[in-house]
């Protein structure tokens, strides 16, 4: 369904074992020898998420893309896996958009997990300035998602992202605001045998 020019909620995209296969992925990635860490951003507030960045590492200081953890441990952001480069890339053609991924930032929310709104802009110009899209997947406990427009002050709309679903912003819509206020605990499909919400958004760097 889109819901603003360019802003596609594909409600349950995901089967449920597709799902599942994607979590046991995303635990193994956030436990692996590059760990998901608590990214404590400029102004020193600690991020609600555990965050891992794969392809490219996403500085929470500087704002900006590194290949290495320089705010954190130094190490090596791990590369963005094939099959989710290529699952980000078709999600973005089936709206009729293309997307030829090199990263990925995986979040973990816990219930009390939230991430204010934002802007994702820290991606180059070119990239920004093409609407290259961003692809996000929700997987586990529900999320209350605020998506707004390209001013802060702009009202926003609420939506649920549920367990297998996408949710493309790009084009027109690359830069509006977008947030989580809360998780749904208990609401993560019990097949997946997971508590909290696994998200993960997908963005080109470069053209
Ligand atoms: O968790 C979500 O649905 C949104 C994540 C997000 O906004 C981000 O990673 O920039």
């Amino acid at each position: 369904m889109e819901i603003a020019p360019g802003a596609f909620h594909l409600h349950r995209y995901l089967a449920l074992e597709a799902q599942r296969a994607l979590v046991d992925q995303c635990q193994a990635l956030v436990d692996g020898a590059v760990p998901a860490y608590v990214p404590v951003v400029r102004g020193g507030g600690r991020m609600h998420v555990r965050m891992l960045c794969l392809g490219r590492h996403w500085n929470g200081k500087t704002y900006s893309y590194e290949q290495t953890r320089t705010d954190f441990d130094g190490l090596p952001a791990p590369p963005l896996p094939e099959n989710l480069r290529a699952l980000a890339n078709a999600i973005a053609a089936s709206t009729g958009m293309t997307l030829d991924a090199d990263l990925c930032i995986l979040n973990y929310y816990d219930a009390e997990g939230r991430m204010g709104l934002h802007q994702d802009k820290d991606e180059s110009e070119r990239s920004l300035a093409a609407g290259l899209p961003v692809v996000s997947i929700s997987l586990g406990d529900t999320a209350k998602f605020l998506f707004g427009g390209v001013r802060r002050r702009e009202p926003v709309d609420a939506l649920l992202l549920e367990s297998g679903d996408a949710f493309v912003f790009g084009g027109p819509s690359r830069l509006r605001y977008h947030g989580v206020t809360r998780i749904v605990p208990g609401t993560a499909p019990p097949g997946l045998e997971m508590s909290g919400r696994f998200n993960l958004t997908f963005r080109q760097y470069d053209l």
